[in-house]
């Protein structure tokens, strides 16, 4: 019997014009629904990057270069599926092509490197739930966290390298600073991870790259009345100023594609902040779907180095036949 093997991607989920910015809001936000103010504040970012984000596109292309470098070098058959956590194409649907296209074996990989419970272990439960939906669900192997991956770190220290080179200054004299997304400061009551894998990562990636001087900051905390876990990367910017550095190279490391977090929240919101402080400000490119970041995919669904996984379906193996 032919064996068919599957990779379902997984992304946060993008509007796709800004008629579905509302629906999409109030499907973040768990079915509530947002107030009209932000709603109208979300609308205008989405408006300002170009009125939608290249997430999805992007998600789709690595998708599709994943799977012709998986059916080239890696033996069986594969189909590489994408699904998204908060807006079409859902991971449920994802996961009922997987079902009916009669998947053998799947891996399925969030596509953000550092694993906490708020945010990861979001994509894990949906997949598990959907999973326990299909009459035979296929083993699969969850890819938890993949921040330790080599080829990442290398792939992420080269861009660092790449854009120090950008910079008038000697690379010495840049300050790296290293991003992810913040999340409600209360998930450190439970011991999340989330921090320390950040912070383990970021020292990986400048040890690699040479880097002396960089620190870490949040991004896209949500305005809201609790606290998110800090610093931001605005606070961040201030202080690097106030002591008197005047070149700054940000590294949004826990995202892996051009979107509203970077379009807007680095390119117009941390370079604004830059501007008004006379120091000036770069970014990585982000990996988006560069042979690199294809390849480090590639090894994670077929080696899974550095990468931390579980089982999440796993009835007992077909008779060989
Ligand atoms: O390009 C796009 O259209 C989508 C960009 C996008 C990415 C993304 C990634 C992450 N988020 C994470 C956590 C939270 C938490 C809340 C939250 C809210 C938003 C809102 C938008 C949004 N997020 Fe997001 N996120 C992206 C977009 N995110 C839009 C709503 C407006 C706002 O707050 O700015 C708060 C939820 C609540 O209100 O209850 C928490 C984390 C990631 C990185 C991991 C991943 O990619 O899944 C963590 C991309």
């Amino acid at each position: 019997m032919p064996n068919l093997k599957g990779a379902l991607l997984m992304a946060y989920g993008t509007p796709r014009d800004l008629s579905e910015v509302e629906p999409y809001y109030r499907d973040i936000r768990g079915g509530r629904a947002p107030s009209p103010e932000a709603v109208a504040e979300l609308t205008e970012r989405y408006r300002m990057v170009g009125g939608k984000t290249p997430l999805l596109e992007i998600t789709q292309s690595v998708a599709d270069l994943l799977q012709e470098r998986l059916n080239r070098d890696a033996g069986a058959e594969w189909r590489v599926y994408i699904g998204m956590k908060h807006w079409h194409p859902y991971i449920a649907q994802a996961l009922d092509e997987i079902a009916a296209d009669g998947v053998d074996e799947l891996v399925a990989l969030p596509l953000a490197p550092h694993y906490s419970k708020m945010s990861i272990a979001g994509y894990e439960e949906i997949v598990e739930h959907c999973l326990a939906d299909l009459d035979s669900p296929p083993p699969t192997r969850f890819v938890e966290s993949w921040r330790s991956s080599p080829l990442f770190i290398d792939f992420i220290a080269q861009r660092v390298t790449d854009a120090l080179a950008r910079f008038d200054a000697d690379a010495s004299e840049v300050e790296v600073l290293f991003t992810a997304h913040s999340l409600p400061a209360v998930i450190l009551e439970s011991g999340d991870p989330y921090p320390t894998e950040l912070t383990e990562s970021a020292a990986a990636v400048a040890e690699r790259a040479g880097v002396e001087s960089w620190r870490f900051a949040y991004q896209s905390a949500g305005k809201t009345a609790m606290p998110w876990l800090g610093p931001d990367i605005l606070d961040s910017i201030e202080e690097i100023a106030r002591e008197g550095r005047e070149n700054i190279l940000v590294v949004p490391f826990g995202f892996v594609c051009d979107h509203l977090e970077i379009l807007f929240d680095v390119d117009i919101e941390a370079i604004e902040k830059a501007d008004e402080l006379g120091v000036n400000l770069k970014r990585i490119e982000m990996p988006n779907a560069a042979p690199e970041f294809i390849e480090t995919l590639f090894n994670l669904v077929t080696l899974g180095d550095g990468a931390r996984i579980v089982e999440l379906a796993n009835p007992a193996p077909a008779t060989a036949g």
